[in-house]
C-alpha cells in the first residue's frame, strides 16, 4: 500500500518534473531508419540537447502534417524537389549566412538548381535512386524494367511504394516519358498502366516493405536503392537495379521550419549532421549516397556519385506547381482501384 502511494506520488510528479527540465531541446521529423543509431545520442552528449525524433513514410505523411500547422518541429527532411511549393508558402526558415561552418563539405553537384533549388533554406543530406529490388531465389529472369510490375507470374508477391511521385514516375518513364511530365496524354497512359500493375501488386509500400522482402513473402519491390542496401545486407538473395527506361533520382534535404521553436539547436544539429565523420556513419548505415565530399572519402563502400551516363537516364525530380494537384488526384484513383 505504502509502494503504490509512493509509485504514485512520484508518477504525478512527472510532468511537473519534465516541465521543470530547462536542459535545450530539439525535435526532429525525419524519414524512418535515416541516420546511424549513434547519431543522435553522441550529440546529445556534447551538447547536453535533448533530442526527439518522430518518423515518417512519405514526402506526402510529412507535408501533410506541416501543411495542417504542426507546431514544435525544428528540423525536417523534405526530398529537395519540394523546397519551392514550401518556399513560396513560408513554411521554412532561411538558413542564416555563415551559419553553417561545415557547408563547405557539401560536394558542388548537390547544390546545383536540379538537385537543390534552395541552398539557402536547405542543407543537401542523402541522395539516392528509385529502382527495382528483387529476390534471386524467387525470380529466375533478373527484372530490367519497370514491365515486370505487369507480369502475371509475380502476381501477389509484388510491391510499389506508397507515393504519388514515384509510382506514376515509374510508369512515365516505362513509356519513355519524363518524370516530370505534366502532359495529360502521357498522364492519362500512365494511369492506366498503374492501374494494370496495380492487379499483380501485394501492396502500395515505401521503405518498410525491407522487412517482407528479406522475409521472403514479397519477391519484386519498387524501393530505394539504399533500403534495398540494408535489405541486401540481411539476405543476400536480394539484388537492385535501376530499370532500362530510367528512373528517379533525388536528394533529400536537411530545413528548418519557419515556426520552430528551437532554432539555435537546430543549427547547430545541422552543422553538427555537416561533418564528415557524421554524414559517412549515417551513409554507411542507411545504404544511400552522401552529399558531403569528405564524407564520401571516409567510406569503405561509398555509393559512386552518379556519372555523366547515368545521369542521361536519372532524372531529378521537380516541384510541378500547381500540376502536383494531377498527381494526387490520380494517385488517389489509381488507390481505389
Ligand atoms: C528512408 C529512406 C527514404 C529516402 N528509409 C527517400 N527519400
Amino acid at each position: 500500500m505504502r509502494a503504490t502511494a509512493a509509485a504514485g506520488a512520484a508518477v504525478g510528479l512527472l510532468p511537473w518534473m519534465a516541465a521543470c527540465d530547462r536542459r535545450p531541446r530539439l525535435n526532429v521529423y525525419m524519414w524512418s531508419d535515416y541516420m546511424a543509431p549513434e547519431t543522435v545520442p553522441d550529440f546529445e552528449r556534447e551538447t547536453g540537447i535533448r533530442v526527439t525524433v518522430d518518423t515518417y513514410e512519405s514526402n506526402a505523411e510529412m507535408l501533410a502534417r506541416l501543411f495542417a500547422g504542426a507546431q514544435g518541429y525544428d528540423i525536417i527532411l523534405p526530398t529537395s524537389y519540394l523546397l519551392p511549393s514550401l518556399v513560396e508558402a513560408g513554411l521554412l526558415l532561411q538558413i542564416p549566412d555563415g551559419a553553417l561552418a561545415n557547408l563547405g563539405n557539401i560536394a558542388p553537384m548537390f547544390q546545383v538548381p536540379s538537385a537543390n533549388p534552395h541552398p539557402d533554406f536547405a542543407v543537401p543530406y542523402e541522395w539516392g535512386t528509385s529502382g527495382i529490388a528483387w529476390r534471386r531465389d524467387k525470380v529466375a529472369i533478373p527484372p530490367d524494367s519497370w514491365g515486370v510490375f505487369f507480369d502475371t507470374a509475380y502476381a501477389g508477391s509484388m510491391t510499389m511504394m506508397d507515393d504519388a511521385r514515384e509510382v506514376l514516375g515509374a510508369m512515365l518513364r516505362y513509356r519513355g516519358h519524363s518524370v516530370n511530365s505534366t502532359d495529360p496524354a502521357e498522364l492519362g497512359q500512365a494511369k492506366a498502366d498503374a492501374l494494370a500493375a496495380r492487379a499483380n501488386l501485394l501492396a502500395y509500400i515505401s521503405a518498410p516493405v525491407r522487412g517482407q522482402i528479406v522475409a521472403g513473402d514479397v519477391w519484386v519491390a519498387q524501393m530505394w536503392n539504399g533500403d534495398a542496401a540494408q535489405a541486401a545486407a540481411e539476405s543476400p538473395e536480394i539484388a537492385y537495379t535501376v530499370p532500362r527506361e530510367g528512373s528517379s533520382i533525388w536528394m533529400d534535404t536537411m530545413a528548418i521550419p519557419s515556426n520552430a521553436p528551437n532554432v539555435v539547436e537546430a543549427l547547430r544539429f545541422l552543422d553538427y549532421m555537416l561533418r564528415p565523420e557524421v554524414a559517412a556513419r549515417n551513409a554507411a548505415v542507411t545504404g544511400y549516397g552522401t552529399a558531403n565530399a569528405p564524407g564520401t572519402l571516409l567510406l569503405s563502400d561509398p555509393v559512386p556519385y552518379p556519372s555523366a551516363e547515368e545521369l542521361t537516364r536519372l532524372e531529378f525530380y521537380r516541384d510541378l506547381g500547381e500540376e502536383t494537384q494531377r498527381y494526387y488526384q490520380i494517385w488517389t484513383e489509381v488507390k481505389a482501384g
